[in-house]
């Protein structure tokens, strides 16, 4: 019995290296050169080609080795099998850190100091406290939720927006479509960590910038977006950041990806651009995860953090 690694756009050697380190004892198969696809009984798996996973007879577990499974569920031929998502306190730290960072990018105007310092401009803006800035996490689950407390910690006024209630202390929380307008019109910062599902493709439109509060001490909302590229419909925020409506974004995630060169969005007005690295998956702290959930599998216990897959998340 084997353990598989099916990951695309990654390397798979860090993967099949960190397993070996951690599982000697496991047989590890590298995608695609699989001698007997019959000895296959986990995959652990990164965007793999739509019904490869299929293939496997005797498959028990896919593992995603992302938080995010979209690019399992956008597969029509995904066995009927569980289906277990990365939930780790490595990735968590390493999202919080970049949420973190864009807020305060934001908040602390980084973008115009930067700019007032490659024309070499001594000049200072007027500086709000985080008391004042409102920030609004949609989606607060595992990653949501550990940015919004750490971003409640540094003092800002910090809501938070799900589709089922949350209660999470020192954060003032709502949920579903009927809560939507009043939490964004509560929010200068929006900060986004949902999955992508039928229900939230193309929730970040002009429609949704409109309604986010202007009378914030930036003089106009931001966005800030690492959930899915499918998440945002970038025409839209392209033009809200040309005419004003936003006052700023930072994107990690992009339909498609990698983002085209020459998408309007690489050199919009006070739009941060990052690669689809807010919270990288780490092989060795990842795999011992996976690891520990095989053996307490083989130990008869319940798989945790598994895909619900009628949510589809
Ligand atoms: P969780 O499943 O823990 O949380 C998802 C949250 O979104 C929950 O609060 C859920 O509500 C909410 N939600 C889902 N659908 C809706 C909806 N229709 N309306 C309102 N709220 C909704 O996921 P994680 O926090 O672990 O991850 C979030 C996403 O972050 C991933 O799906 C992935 O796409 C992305 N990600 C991006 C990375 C990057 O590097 N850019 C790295 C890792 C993840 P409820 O609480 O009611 O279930
Ligand atoms: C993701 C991840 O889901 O990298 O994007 O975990």
């Amino acid at each position: 019995m084997s353990i598989l690694v099916a990951v695309r756009g990654w390397s798979p050697e860090h993967w099949i290296e960190a397993l070996r380190a951690i599982a000697p004892d496991r047989r590890v198969e590298r995608a695609p050169d699989v001698a007997d696809p019959g000895t296959v009984r986990y995959a652990l798996v990164w965007k793999p080609q739509a019904g490869y996973l299929r293939t496997f007879p005797n498959l028990e577990v896919i593992f995603s080795l992302g938080a995010g499974v979209d690019h399992l569920t956008s597969d029509p031929e995904l066995p009927n099998l569980p289906v277990v998502r990365i939930v780790d306190p490595d990735l968590t730290r390493r999202m919080t850190e970049w949420i973190v960072l864009q807020v305060l990018i934001h908040h602390r105007q980084q973008l115009a100091y930067a700019r007032f310092q490659a024309e070499r401009r001594w000049h200072d803006l007027r500086q709000w406290s985080a008391s004042e800035m409102r920030v609004g996490v949609m989606g607060l689950g595992v990653l949501g939720t550990d940015a919004a407390r750490a971003l409640a910690r540094l003092g800002f006024h910090v809501s938070g927006w799900s589709r089922t209630p949350r209660h999470v202390p020192g954060i003032s929380s709502l949920a579903g479509l009927g809560q939507l307008d009043a939490f964004l019109a509560g929010t200068d910062i929006l900060v986004v960590l949902l999955p992508l599902t039928p229900d939230t493709r193309g929730i970040l439109d002009g429609r949704l910038v409109d309604r986010l509060a202007v009378d914030g001490p930036l003089g106009g909302p931001v966005i800030i977006n690492a959930g899915r590229g499918g998440l945002q419909v970038a025409s839209d925020l392209d033009a809200a950041l040309r005419d004003g409506r936003l006052r700023g974004a930072s994107l990690d995630v992009f339909e498609p990806e990698p983002l085209p060169a020459d998408s309007p969005l690489w050199d919009a007005p006070n739009c941060v651009i990052t690669p689809h690295v807010a919270a990288e998956s780490d092989p060795m702290a990842l795999s011992a995860n996976v690891v520990k959930q095989i053996e307490a599998f083989e130990r008869g216990e319940p798989l945790v953090n598994l895909v619900d897959r009628t949510r589809g998340y």
